[in-house]
Formats: C-alpha cells, structure tokens, sequence
C-alpha cells in the first residue's frame, strides 16, 4: 500500500459525540500496550504519528488517523490497566460502546491479543462483545518476534481456542519490529 498522507485528524475525549464520517473506518482494540498503536504506526509507515508506550494506558482519547482520504484508523483506549479505578474503566466502557454503536461506516474490529499469552478474561470478554454487536472480530497476535518460530502455531491455536474462535475467524500474526503479517492485514483494509 502507497501512503501519501496519514494524519492525526479527530481526538474524541470521554464525553464527545461520535463523529460522522463518510470514509470507512477500521478500529483497534485491545489491553493497554498490546500494541495498537505500534500497528496503526506500521499501517501507516509512520515511526511515532500514532503514539506508543513503555507505560501503559497512554492512549486515553478515541483517536482518528486520515490514511490516503480513503479511510480512518481508529485508536481505541487500551483496556485492563491495573492503575484504572472502577469509574474511569465505567467510562471507557461507555466510550467504546457509543463508539461501536454509532459509527456508521465502520468496516473491521481489530481485536489484538498478545501471541505469548492465553487471551485474558478481559480479551475473551471484549470478543464476545464485538460479536455481540454485528461485528466479527478479526483478531491479530501482537509481538510475534517475541516468541520462538517454533513456538507460532502452537500459541495461534491456543489463542484460536482461548477466544472459542470460529473456524473462519481471522487471526494474524503480527510483528511491529518485523512487519510479519502487515501484508494480510493490507489486503484486508484494501478489500
Ligand atoms: N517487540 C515488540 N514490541 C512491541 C510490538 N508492538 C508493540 N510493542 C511494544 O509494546 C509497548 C506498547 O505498545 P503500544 O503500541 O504503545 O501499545 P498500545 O496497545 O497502543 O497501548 P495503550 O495506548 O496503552 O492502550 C511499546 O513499548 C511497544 O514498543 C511488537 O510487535 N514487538
Ligand atoms: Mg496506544
């Protein structure tokens, strides 16, 4: 994919109304430091438009990237950071809901899972969720070169299992410091 423009160009806060936009959408969705926005950054062929983290819940805004005035990149607030209180996470919860529910042109629910680990309760939950509401997730394994080659299809069947994916379900391994899968994912955005 060519990048001519990639633009931070929407920053929604908490009590926001969803924006309505005639470009296609493609969120990101996951745990705080999953790495969303190391992908969204990937996507674009940007180092740091979107911004990445060491210290997790940085991204606390919805966040909207113009690629090429042909769709946006949506950057969800990361989710299960220990830090959050009660009511902060009630608000995300809010936010992401609102945001599901009135984009009128999303495309695609990235869910990202880190390939080392067995979905979390929070990941299985937020997958039932996007299901719950018209979308199939198409869930990338995040972080591949942190795992052995050997070790790749054993931990995509076990993340395939942990989130009872369906046989059909898409999963992608993804590597940020590699680029490993940023091809699959192209040929999703461009369908
Ligand atoms: N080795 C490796 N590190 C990665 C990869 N993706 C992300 N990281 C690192 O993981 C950390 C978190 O990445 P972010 O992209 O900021 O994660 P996020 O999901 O946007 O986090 P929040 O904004 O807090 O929700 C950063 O230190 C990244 O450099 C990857 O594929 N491989
Ligand atoms: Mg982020």
């Amino acid at each position: 994919m060519i990048i001519k423009k990639a633009e931070l160009e929407t920053v929604i806060g908490i009590r926001s109304d969803i924006p309505v936009n005639e470009l296609t959408e493609f969120c990101f969705a996951g745990r705080s430091n999953v790495g969303k926005s190391s992908l969204i950054n990937s996507i674009m062929q940007r180092k740091s438009l979107a911004r990445t983290s060491s210290e997790p819940g940085k991204t606390r805004t919805i966040n909207y990237y113009n690629v090429n005035d042909a769709f946006y990149l949506v950057d969800l607030p990361g989710y299960g950071y220990a830090k959050t209180g009660r009511a902060e996470a009630a608000a995300w919860g809010r936010m992401v809901e609102r945001y599901l529910k009135y984009s009128r042109t999303l495309k695609y629910v990235f869910l990202l899972t880190d390939i080392r680990h067995d979905p979390p309760a929070s990941d299985i939950q937020m997958y039932e969720w996007i299901l719950s509401r018209g979308f199939e997730p198409v869930v990338i394994a995040t972080k591949l070169d942190k795992i052995k080659r050997s070790e790749k299809d054993k931990r995509l069947k076990a993340i395939r299992l942990g989130l009872s994916m369906d046989g059909n379900g898409i999963l992608i391994p993804f590597s940020a410091k590699t680029k490993a899968g940023l091809e699959e994912i192209y040929a999703l955005l461009e369908e």
